[in-house]
């Protein structure tokens, strides 16, 4: 599919030529320039704001050597990143992601993602992202803690609680960040709300453990409600066993559905019983093994080598929780053979823009990720408030706001397709709730 209006066309090429090798980051910029393309028809004041033009350039950008000695003495040397893309709507937020996968490209489609996923939580936050090649797997603790030390001694530098508030995302979550926050605190000598995803005895958020999973799935049920229907008795298969799929199964099984499929990077487990959810949380949170030892206390459950397979077990609502592209067109056609009707994203960016087109050609329902993993940063955003008011608020208040925004979400996704003659297409709602609102803050900033 090609851009029609010529401006947005033109502009992509340049970002297209300005961009070169990071695939990742132009397939998220176009996603999000198709859907604004009556935007622009209609709001000639924010081209001549050069607000498309300014959306798609980070503020900043931070690249920085991460030197660290692991078990055996030796010196080992990562790449860390912070991209600091927009602040207009407030100080730049988005988690850290550590996997051997992350080059500039990732973290460039993550923050630009971000923008739009941060202006529609109803917060104020800006768009920012970060992480490092490091592979967290294997690892001892200590090293770990050294890589974690390392990074955050030259982070600290760039970020703070009015400034940039990084957080978790793939292979960082409680541990790390709980080492990165002790780090930051040692060498500014403060302790401040810098991070979010702390530790609940050091300023964390009760729910936000929770935040993403449940987030996907009070979005997913809000959509599903405006369709005439509901997870209740609902086949669900979620990719991923890490921290959105884990509270995606747990929510969605509390909503009334079966989930009977994990995955992780090796390869999946069906378990037409529904998941044993306490197992996969003992084997992936406390033991961090793989996903296949699960077959060994279930052996009525099936382990399938390799992660496209999870897509051709029979469901009715696909929930991908793992990772960008993990559906491309053929996954996507063979769910919709085998009678899927949703797709709702956990993950950042998890379906191809061709398995998208299959979704839409066969009149799927489809939540993309911007909007419904937002829960997470959106409970983070809770956490930076308690965390001001020097105060913590219960668990069921953070689930109740959460729930709240996500009903705001989901509305605002459908309302802007709505007005913009696109109803039922809450991907080109999404992206163009959450850029008007950023696009708004921008022009009136001024040329910043
Ligand atoms: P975790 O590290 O907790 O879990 C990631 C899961 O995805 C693991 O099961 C992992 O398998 C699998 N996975 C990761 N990379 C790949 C890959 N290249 N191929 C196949 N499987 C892979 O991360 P989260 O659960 O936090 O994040 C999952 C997704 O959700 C990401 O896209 C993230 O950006 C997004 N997200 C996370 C939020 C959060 O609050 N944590 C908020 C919003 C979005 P393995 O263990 O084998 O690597
Ligand atoms: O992709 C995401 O929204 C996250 N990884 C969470 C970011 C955050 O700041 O909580």
């Amino acid at each position: 599919m090609a851009l029609k209006n010529q401006y947005l066309a033109d502009l992509l090429e340049k970002v297209k030529q300005r961009n070169q090798g990071e695939p990742e980051f132009i397939q998220a910029v176009t996603e999000v320039f198709m859907s604004l393309e009556p935007v622009a028809e209609k709001r000639p004041d924010l081209i001549e704001a050069g607000v498309f033009e300014r959306i798609v350039e980070p503020e900043r950008q931070i690249i920085f050597r991460v030197p660290w000695v692991d078990d055996n003495g030796v010196t080992q040397v990562n790449r860390g990143f912070r991209i600091e893309f927009n602040s207009a709507i407030g100080p730049y937020k988005g988690g850290l992601r550590l996997h051997p996968s992350v080059y500039l490209g990732i973290i460039k489609f993550l923050g630009f993602e971000q923008i739009f996923k941060n202006s529609l939580t109803t917060l104020p936050m800006g768009g920012g992202k970060g992480g490092s090649d490091f592979n967290p797997k294997g690892k001892s603790d200590g090293e770990v803690m050294r890589f974690c030390q390392s990074f955050m001694t030259e982070l600290c530098k760039h970020i703070g609680p009015d400034t940039d508030v990084p957080a978790g995302d793939i292979g960082t979550g409680a541990r790390e960040i709980g080492y990165m926050f002790g780090q930051y605190k040692r060498i500014r000598n403060e302790f401040t709300g810098v991070l979010t995803g702390k530790g609940l005895t050091f300023g964390g958020s009760l729910a936000r453990t929770e935040a993403t999973g449940y987030g996907v799935c009070y979005f997913t049920d809000e959509l599903l409600k405006a369709n005439g229907k509901s997870f209740k008795d609902q086949t669900v298969v979620i990719s991923g066993s890490g921290n959105v799929a884990i509270y995606a199964t747990q929510k969605a099984t509390e909503l009334g559905a079966k989930v009977v499929a994990l995955s992780d990077s090796n390869g999946y487990i069906y378990d037409e019983n529904g998941i044993d959810l306490a197992l996969v949380k003992q084997l992936k949170e406390v033991e961090r093994k793989r996903i296949k030892e699960y077959v060994n206390v279930h052996p009525e459950a099936k382990y399938t080598e390799g992660c496209s397979g999870i897509w051709t077990i029979p469901c009715d609502i696909a929930l991908p929780c793992a990772t960008q592209n993990e559906i491309d067109e053929n996954s996507a056609k063979a769910l919709a053979e085998n009678g899927c009707y949703a797709v709702i994203e956990g993950a950042n960016m998890p379906s191809t823009p061709e398995a998208i087109e299959v979704y839409f050609a066969n009149n799927m329902l489809y939540g993309p990720a911007k909007a419904a993993n937002a829960g997470g940063v959106a409970v983070s955003g809770l956490e930076m408030s308690q965390n001001s008011e020097r105060l913590s608020w219960t668990f069921e208040d953070v689930d109740n706001r959460l729930h709240n925004i996500m009903k705001e979400i989901f509305k605002s996704c459908d309302e802007a397709a709505k007005e913009y003659g696109m109803e039922g297409n809450y991907m080109a709602g999404a992206n163009i709730a959450g850029f008007l609102k950023v696009a708004e803050a921008m022009k009136a900033q001024g040329c910043v």
